[in-house]
């Protein structure tokens, strides 16, 4: 099993933190969907990262598939609860997560064109995404440890992938100062093994 991964990438990171979690070995493999040639189309026609390549050839994606999968592969720490309104609860909250992820995302892309060239509507429709995701998040959160019931799932990994992400593509926002109980749920759940390891680089 190989995972077709990429060192910024949210989505790819919440795959990342999930294999830590689970405890499951998985090589990885660095590529950037950004080149002209898109080496990611190799393994999927999206072209995107990440990408679960099983050892019978399989391509899974997106990053909702895979994680799904994963931990439905191995018992150790259960990320996504039974019970369908614990379950649709965490999806809930990672459709959310990524959501934002994917508003980033737009405005990542917008950026990188040349100025005349950028759409601003689409960054501002971007932005407001982001700005009521963010008070979503803190909202849900509300004063609990975990975002999704009483323990942690995947909607804790996938709030920290996005807030990770945020202060790599959108520092300016200041999150934690308008949302001091995500800044708290934040410093705790980055000093798991599995978010420290897998932390982007700087921008
Ligand atoms: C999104 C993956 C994605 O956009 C998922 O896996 O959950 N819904 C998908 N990945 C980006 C890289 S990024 O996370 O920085 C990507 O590979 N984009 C390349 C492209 O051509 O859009």
């Amino acid at each position: 099993m190989k995972l077709i991964t990429s060192p910024t990438s949210p989505y790819a990171r919440k795959v990342r933190v999930v294999l830590a979690e689970k405890k499951i070995d998985c090589q990885q493999i660095e590529e950037s969907p950004w080149t002209a040639a898109n080496p990611v189309h190799a393994y999927s026609p999206l072209g995107k990262v990440p990408v679960l390549v099983l050892d019978d050839g399989t391509a899974l994606y997106d990053s909702r598939v895979i994680v799904e999968y994963l931990d439905n592969v191995s018992p150790v720490s259960r990320l996504i609860p039974e019970p369908l309104r614990q379950r649709i609860g965490v999806r809930k909250w990672e459709a959310l997560a990524d959501g934002i992820m994917d508003a980033t995302l737009d405005i990542v892309v917008e950026r990188r064109r040349p100025a005349a060239q950028q759409n601003t509507d689409r960054i501002s429709r971007a932005e407001r995404k982001i700005a009521e995701g963010v008070a979503e998040l803190s909202k849900e959160l509300d004063d609990k440890d975990w975002c999704n019931g009483e323990a942690y799932s995947l909607a804790d990994i996938a709030t920290g992938c996005v807030l990770g992400y945020l202060d790599l593509r959108q520092p300016q926002i200041g999150w934690r100062d308008a949302y001091p109980n995500l800044a708290k749920f934040y410093e705790r759940i980055a000093k798991r093994a599995s978010f420290a390891d897998t932390a982007p680089p700087p921008a």
